[in-house]
């Protein structure tokens, strides 16, 4: 970028900044429309706890003004420091890297979540690719997982953990380059199934920005609900959202727990709350059959309840020739 057009770019960010606050002065003053008007509706960010974990029950909330959680490479003291950010695609890496704590040395002692020291997340920047693993760490503090970064492209990844020696979970997000061409790939509409090696996984709800509100996936295979689940890392379900435009990271649980040997199924459901207005991908980790599978949904959420398929979108009685040419549903 030119010295210029970051010049211009910032006088244009300052516009935008100062018509923001003139539509909080004007709702103040009482307008009418005020109530219709979405910057004012707009939740503040801090409606996210700290970790993005929402269990429904109380868990401790980050400082007001807080960003949603995997946006930074470094929060609290902690930080996270991949030991390289350049990889090759289609070809098993070792994939390492560390938290650094507060003292600048890695961190070696957790509080486990999930059954898990660490949870790392791996998507490309386009959402395309999602992966939900478990690296293991040494004595050192490297954590470290053979991954094989299925394209080229600029990827993130999120490493969800609770240090022993800090309160709460957090979750640092870094990109890393993978080389190759990269050919994004579009999020797909949204729609209320998804179908993964024979499983039909459909989404009910009617989220709204900065609300609690139900998601309910409903799980069956060939036509008949599965009521056999069974937990995966201490739940029936591991739901993973992210925001689009800047890949925003929220992790919710179903509010009751799953022991080993409990049978769940056919519908999992989370109490979900997406902190502002937008489109988010979600990622849905059940387990059955001693397989782990991930149903993706796109939703988008409004400042009112949004129906997890708006009318308008939903598919026509008579496919329109030619569509099956676009597995992602654009034009
Ligand atoms: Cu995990």
């Amino acid at each position: 970028m030119t010295g210029a057009a970051a010049l211009r770019l910032g006088a244009f960010a300052g516009a935008l900044a100062l018509a923001f606050a003139g539509a909080f002065a004007i709702g103040s003053a009482a307008d009418p429309v005020a109530a219709a008007d979405p910057a004012k509706e707009q939740p503040a960010m801090s409606g996210m706890s700290e970790d993005g974990h929402e269990t429904g029950s109380a868990e401790g909330h980050g400082d007001s003004g807080a960003q949603p959680p995997g946006l930074a490479v470094s929060q609290s003291g902690y930080t996270l420091v991949p030991a390289t950010t350049f990889f090759q695609p289609k070809k098993q890496e070792n994939l390492k890297f560390t938290i650094q704590g507060p003292d600048g040395k890695p961190v070696t002692q957790y509080t486990k979540t999930h059954e898990k020291d660490l949870h790392l997340i791996a998507v490309r920047r386009d959402l395309s690719g999602f992966h939900h693993v478990h690296p293991t760490m040494d004595s050192n503090g490297t954590w470290s997982i053979p991954f094989t970064f299925t394209a080229g492209g600029t990827w993130r990844l999120f490493a969800d953990f609770q240090p022993a020696a800090h309160g709460q979970t957090l979750t640092l997000g870094t990109d890393v380059n993978v080389s190759g061409l990269y050919v994004p790939v579009p999020v797909s509409e949204p729609a209320s199934v998804f179908s993964v090696d024979g499983y039909d996984v459909t989404l009910a709800g009617n989220p709204a920005a900065g609300k609690e509100s139900a998601l309910t996936f409903t799980i069956s295979k060939g036509g008949q609900p599965v009521k056999d689940l069974q937990p995966y890392l201490g739940a029936f379900g591991h739901l993973v959202s992210l925001r689009g435009g800047d890949l925003a990271y929220l992790h919710t649980h179903p509010a009751q727990e799953a022991k080993a040997g409990q049978k769940g199924g056919p519908g999992i459901e989370f109490a979900t709350t997406f902190p502002t207005a937008g489109t988010y991908s979600l990622f849905l980790d059940f387990q059955h059959a001693g397989k782990v599978r991930t149903a993706e949904f796109t939703v988008h959420v409004g400042a009112t309840g949004t129906p997890i398929v708006p009318p308008a979108t939903l598919p026509a009685e008579t496919p329109t020739p030619g569509h099956e040419t676009t597995p992602h549903g654009h034009s």
